[in-house]
């Protein structure tokens, strides 16, 4: 019998254990009880990649396990993904989306990126280790109303100031919207690079994207 509590404590050592298989059946277990997928993630599958974050720092954890556990917590995202972008609105603007130069994380971006899209926006996903003449690319041949930017890294969080500067020099930064986040990003870095606004989470980013194309 499916014992939500248990089984979703499960769901999160199968993510810190980097155990894919067992990750991807206990959430369609969930799913298929009727857990709320917001619930589920944010109780659970965010909570454990957290963990995997600490067992890092403090060296018990190394780059192989990060990317196994990254690989059990995309699987179990995929299962939620249709259930968190499910709309039949037209779409209300468009946004590009990147993990900004030299930064390869992408679970956030990616989750981000589900929910612009259930909110009823047009993605172009850009992937990782985007360079700033891609978003300009895609605002200029795209036109993509939104850059959505994120970060992982505080080595990388200065390609964010490099990309709005490329927007810029491309004539093209009035015509857009700059947002960002990723765990490092702060609203106060957001000011001091004169992004149009921040968001510490997929479900603010939706809101945030909302209020700035509505203006
Ligand atoms: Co790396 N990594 N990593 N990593 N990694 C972190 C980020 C780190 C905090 C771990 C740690 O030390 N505790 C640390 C950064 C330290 C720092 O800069 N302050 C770190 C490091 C050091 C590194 C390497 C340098 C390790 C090395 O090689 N020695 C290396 C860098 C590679 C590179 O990018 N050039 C590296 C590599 C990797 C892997 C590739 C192995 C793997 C990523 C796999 C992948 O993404 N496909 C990985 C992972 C998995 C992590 C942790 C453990 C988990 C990240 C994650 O997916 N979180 C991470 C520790 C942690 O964050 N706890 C860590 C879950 C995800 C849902 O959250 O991405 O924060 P997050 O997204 C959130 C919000 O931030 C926000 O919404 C999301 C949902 O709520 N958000 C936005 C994100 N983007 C947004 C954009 C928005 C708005 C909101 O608007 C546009």
């Amino acid at each position: 019998m499916f014992e939500p509590m248990e089984d979703l404590k499960q769901l999160y050592d199968a993510i810190v254990d980097g155990n894919a298989g067992r990750a991807k059946t206990l959430t369609t277990g969930a799913v298929a009880e009727g857990m709320n997928p917001q619930e589920i993630l944010n109780k659970y599958m965010i909570p454990a990649m957290d963990e995997v974050g600490r067992r890092f720092e403090i060296n018990e954890y190394f780059v192989p396990e990060l990317l196994i556990a990254a690989r059990a917590m995309k699987g179990a995202l995929e299962i939620l993904k249709p259930l968190l972008t499910a709309t039949g609105a037209k779409p209300v603007g468009k946004v590009a989306i990147g993990t900004v130069k030299g930064d390869l994380h992408d679970i956030g971006k990616n989750l981000v990126s589900a929910m612009l899209e259930g909110g009823g926006f047009e993605i172009i996903d850009l992937g990782v280790d985007v360079t700033p003449d891609k978003f300009v690319a895609a605002v200029k041949d795209r036109g993509a109303d939104v850059v959505a930017l994120s970060a992982l890294l505080t080595t990388t969080m200065p390609s964010m100031k490099t990309t709005i500067e490329g927007l810029k020099e491309a004539g093209v930064r009035d015509r857009v919207k700059v947002i960002i986040g990723g765990a490092p990003v702060t609203q106060k870095y957001a000011d001091e690079i004169g992004a149009d606004g921040y968001a510490d989470n997929a479900s603010a980013a939706v809101a945030l994207t909302r209020g700035l194309v509505s203006k």
